[in-house]
């Protein structure tokens, strides 16, 4: 199954400005183009080759970290794999392809950054990395949704059920961002006293970095980045956008502390949706994930 459904239909994160290496690269970016589920505006699946073509137009240096981290740094680009734009592929199909294809590059050592693609594709991500260890993890979802429906149009791989799954993984979580949900989503935080950090208080709350960090529970830390986490006006290429949210320096200000005092396993970055004659979401999309390459590798002594 794996090969039929791989494409190399994307080009590599950062392109000619590096020579990847895909045995000595120690960060492997995985594409994911795959929709099925998204319930209001459509494009996702063209999310990953939007971010990855438009990552060619970032600068190496890192202003923050003052390092050209791309040249520290081993990134190979995976080719994608369950991907919708060329065929049909079930939630059941991504979900096991993606847990197989994570799990692989992880147990190589390898630090994943998964790119989707709807968001529905983090249970197969953070089941990769439960097979992978035993070792206790929490999953760090930035999200303007709660994502804690069972199901949702009849279906629980819906993109709208993601964190729910996560929570019957038996995976703690800290939510950030949230200020969208149904009743039966606040009921369900309330009955299991899910911690959640609403963006409406992260806009009046300077402390809330601090806060949202004691209150992961575990050294270690999956992260899921729903790209729609950020306030629109920054991020309008998503599918289902919501007024407020995080800020840029808001969001990096939060990424910089987690890097620095967990331990973060792997993240994804999901649910980009290219918007026709502006580049502001997939270049925005594009330096987060050039972000997260430099926070981990500040993290793990390879800008030492
Ligand atoms: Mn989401």
């Amino acid at each position: 199954m794996t090969s039929t459904l791989t494409s190399t239909a994307v080009v590599d994160f950062l392109g000619s400005e590096i020579v990847p290496n895909a045995q000595t690269a120690q960060v492997a970016i995985l594409p994911i183009p795959f929709e099925a589920t998204t319930s209001y505006r459509k494009g996702c699946e063209n999310g990953p080759a939007a971010l990855l073509e438009a990552s060619h137009q970032l600068e190496c240096y890192d202003d923050e970290l003052e390092r050209e981290v791309c040249f520290a740094v081993g990134i190979y680009t995976h080719p994608a794999i369950a991907d919708t734009r060329s065929q049909d592929v079930s939630s059941e199909q991504m979900l096991q392809l993606t847990q197989q294809t994570v799990y692989d590059l992880a147990s190589s050592g390898k630090f994943v950054i998964a790119l989707g693609g709807e968001h529905s594709i983090t249970a197969g991500v953070v089941a990769g990395y439960q097979q992978l260890s035993d070792e206790p993890f929490t999953v760090v979802q930035i999200d303007a949704h709660g994502d804690l429906r069972y199901e949702y149009e009849g279906t629980i791989h819906n993109h709208a059920c993601v964190m729910r799954r996560v929570v019957e993984m038996g995976l703690p979580t800290v939510q950030v961002g949230i200020r969208s949900l149904c009743i039966e989503e606040a009921n369900l935080i309330k009955e299991k006293q899910l911690p959640i950090f609403w963006a409406r208080d992260i806009a009046t709350q300077p402390d809330w970095i601090e806060k949202a960090i004691a209150a992961i529970p575990t050294k270690r830390v999956f992260l899921t980045i729903d790209l729609d986490g950020i306030d629109p006006s920054s991020m309008p290429g998503v599918g289902t956008p919501e007024p407020g949210g995080l800020s840029w320096y808001g969001l990096l200000g939060f990424l910089q502390r987690l890097f620095t005092t967990h331990t973060v396993i792997g993240c994804d970055v999901m649910e980009l949706a290219p918007v026709a004659d502006c580049v502001v979401s997939e270049f925005t999309a594009a330096k987060l994930t050039y972000k997260l390459i430099g926070y981990h590798a500040l993290a793990t002594g390879l800008l030492n």
